[in-house]
């Protein structure tokens, strides 16, 4: 920003910002038609940026700056619909759609022929967006159709939800969030990168998403939205469900993908069985298709029952089921060890797709489902993506009930099956299949973060035997790293000195990249801040790690074996000697050391004059404080700025201490820089 900008300026060209980002965004996110490229949308929203730095208080809550911020809920706050969210009674054949047909026409006479619209049932989570002036001010869930949560931070992360309209209309819509399966999928890669458990199918992983108190992680896993009905608008007359969404679409909205008027019951089975055949094509989930009565004069004299609207229904399909011959059962091994079984098949079409495999999850599913090689079987797509083996329509002649390998398929060591786990693990810490994808999740940005030593590189490093185990990467020499494809002698020097850099990293980061099973990031920072160092946790007994809060009796059973094993033991003085730290700064702030926050919770509220919220946020955090989003009597110190709202009087009424940025500033032993 120049620095000579007046106020007077700054406030005209903000909105001239605003304005033009609304409109690259719904370009982008609404119409899939951007006009600009991802470089130019972000030079205009860095533009805002420093504007709204200068002048806090120009900050509208409408900006395209306020999508990802704010600390973290505590709680979601509940919120009553004025307008009931109804549910949908189901059909599961088309008899019960003619027979629905039926009711409609007895019930408006034979002057009134039905107009219905037809539309794919999303399979993700109803929210409810409220508008005032065209301004977006509450998102909430369905909860159980009159009462739901708030999760308005989280909503304004999702792209395609518009935060101004088109029109400064007061408006109340109702949607389907989901999560579209290229997202998914990027999901569920970093996920099992980082050893945690996959998202099950794209809607428990778009409930997750919507669910979660930090909006910066929602933001991360690219939600969408289609907006499907008007929950009640101020000043404007809608007659039916098609001209609602032909004016959802004008105001910004994202509304559904495709839908249709048919002046028949024969027509609008006719188009379901369309959507049916084409629901592979999607990149989203559809768990059906809608079919509601078009005027809403005829809905009023249908009406509804006490769950759900009598003018509308929903067809569910079948879940798409094909027969094929199973060929193979090909067993993989992990970055965790574990042996994972996948069935190997003929190829067949299902919703949109060829398959091939399916995972068998372990030997308890093939032996509950008595699965053999040369089976016929029945395979089907979770949640219509996933493949599965269903049943076994037929065993193959000659067929016998299929054993787990006693070795590992990858380097001949003996494998074990724990007794209360399913799962069978391959005994070999330095197992070659685990160990590429051990340095990948080493590498990873959680955990080493090495910047420039991705999947790519790590393979050639494994292939060409330059590293077999993590201490071999603080080894590499330049023209060790010089000679692998697509290297540059910069991005070699670079990748060195990134290297170097991570020595320095504080240990909870190695703690987390050894690989640890059921050791999480949390779980790892909670050892190295327990404990201080690495050998003084490798010195730790089960009973001591237990004693902390948040770590659970597995953990501490796994940490504890895993820092006993010989090889554990060896790989750590190596790394030892490699250079790496072995101690942690989470430590020094348990005990005190510059952690003048610490058991403290504060609420912040208001602009303040130099730190945004989030560098303030950042501070408490640093210096052992918590931040919570409401007010309570367990509030330490609210932190008020400008503009203050009701945190500040109601840090007031319970007497709770309230500090500016000045005297926060020293609370926290930091000099003000800005005198
Ligand atoms: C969907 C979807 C859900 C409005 C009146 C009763 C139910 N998941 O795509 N609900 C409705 O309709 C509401 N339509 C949809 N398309």
């Amino acid at each position: 920003m120049q620095e000579s900008m007046s106020k007077n300026e700054a406030i005209r060209r903000a909105e001239e910002l605003r304005e033009q980002l609304n409109y690259h965004s719904r370009k982008y996110y609404v119409e899939d038609n951007p006009e600009i490229s991802d470089f130019a949308y972000d030079a205009l929203l860095r533009e805002l940026t420093e504007i709204e730095e200068a002048y806090p208080e120009l900050i509208t809550p409408d900006s395209p700056t306020q999508r990802v911020g704010g600390a973290p809920l505590d709680q979601f706050e509940p919120v009553t619909h004025t307008v009931v969210m109804e549910s949908l009674q189901d059909a599961f054949s088309f008899d019960e759609l003619y027979a629905f047909d039926k009711r409609m026409r007895e019930a408006l006479g034979e002057e009134a022929a039905p107009l219905y619209s037809v539309e794919p049932k999303i399979d993700g989570l109803s929210v409810s967006l409220e508008y005032e002036k065209g301004v977006f001010v509450r998102g909430s869930t369905r909860g159980d159709g009159t009462t739901g949560e708030n999760i308005t931070a989280n909503l304004k992360t999702v792209g395609s939800i518009p935060l101004r309209l088109t029109q400064p209309v007061t408006i109340e819509v109702r949607g389907e969030v989901y999560m579209p399966h290229k997202s998914f999928f990027k999901l569920v890669e970093r996920q099992e990168l980082n050893g945690e458990a996959p998202a099950k199918n794209p809607r428990n992983a778009a409930a997750g998403s919507l669910r979660q108190k930090d909006p910066k992680v929602t933001a991360q896993r690219e939600l969408d939205i289609f907006v499907f009905n008007v929950q009640r608008v101020e000043g404007r007359d809608l007659n039916g469900h098609l001209e609602s969404l032909a004016y959802l679409k004008e105001l910004g909205f994202k509304t559904l993908p495709f839908y249709m008027g048919c002046d028949s019951i024969e027509k609008a089975a006719a188009e379901i069985q369309r959507i049916g055949e084409n629901r592979g094509e999607l990149d989203f989930d559809i768990d059906g298709a809608v079919v509601k009565l078009d005027a809403f004069s005829q809905r009023e004299t249908l009406g509804s029952t006490a769950k759900f609207p009598r003018w509308a229904i929903a067809y569910k399909y079948p879940p798409e089921e094909k027969r094929t011959v199973l060929r193979a059962i090909e067993v993989e091994v992990g970055r965790t060890g574990k042996l994972t079984p996948t069935a190997v098949f003929d190829p067949t079409q299902l919703a949109g797709t060829t398959v091939r495999r399916a995972v068998l999850h372990n030997e308890d599913f093939i032996k509950e489902k008595d699965i053999r090689i040369g089976d016929t079987i029945v395979v089907s797509k979770a949640g219509d993506i996933i493949p599965q083996v269903v049943e076994v329509a037929a065993h193959g002649q000659d067929s016998a009930p299929y054993v787990m390998p006693r070795t590992c398929p990858s380097c001949g060591a003996r494998v074990f099956r724990e007794e209360d786990e399913a799962a069978t693990y391959c005994t070999n810490a330095a197992c070659p299949a685990q160990l590429l994808r051990h340095l990948i999740h080493f590498a990873s940005k959680d955990a080493m973060d090495i910047k420039g030593l991705g999947p790519a590189v790590l393979r050639q490093l494994v292939e060409t035997h330059l590293v077999s185990t993590p201490d071999d990467l603080y080894a590499l020499r330049l023209e060790d790293v010089e000679q692998l494809e697509r290297m540059g002698q910069k991005s070699a020097a670079n990748l060195l000195s990134a290297l170097d850099k991570s020595r320095q990293n504080d240990v909870y980061r190695l703690i987390f990249g050894l690989g640890v099973r059921h050791i999480g990031l949390k779980g790892a920072k909670l050892l190295a801040q327990r404990f201080g160092s690495l050998p003084a946790v490798m010195a730790a007994s089960a009973e001591e790690m237990e004693a902390i809060d948040g770590f659970g009796a597995i953990m501490a059973e796994n940490a504890v074996g895993f820092f006993g094993l010989q090889e554990t033991k060896d790989l750590v003085a190596r790394l030892q000697a490699a250079g790496l730290r072995m101690d942690s700064n989470l430590a020094a702030k348990e005990e005190g050391e510059d952690c003048p926050f610490a058991g403290m919770t504060f609420v912040l509220t208001g602009t303040l004059p130099h730190f945004t919220r989030d560098q303030a946020a950042a501070i408490i955090e640093e210096k052992g404080g918590k931040v919570s989003a409401s007010v309570s009597k367990r509030t330490d110190y609210v932190l008020a700025g400008e503009a203050a709202g009701s945190k500040l009087t109601k840090a007031q009424s319970l007497g709770v201490s309230i500090l500016d940025e000045a005297a926060f500033l020293e609370l926290a032993g930091l000099q003000t820089p800005f005198k």
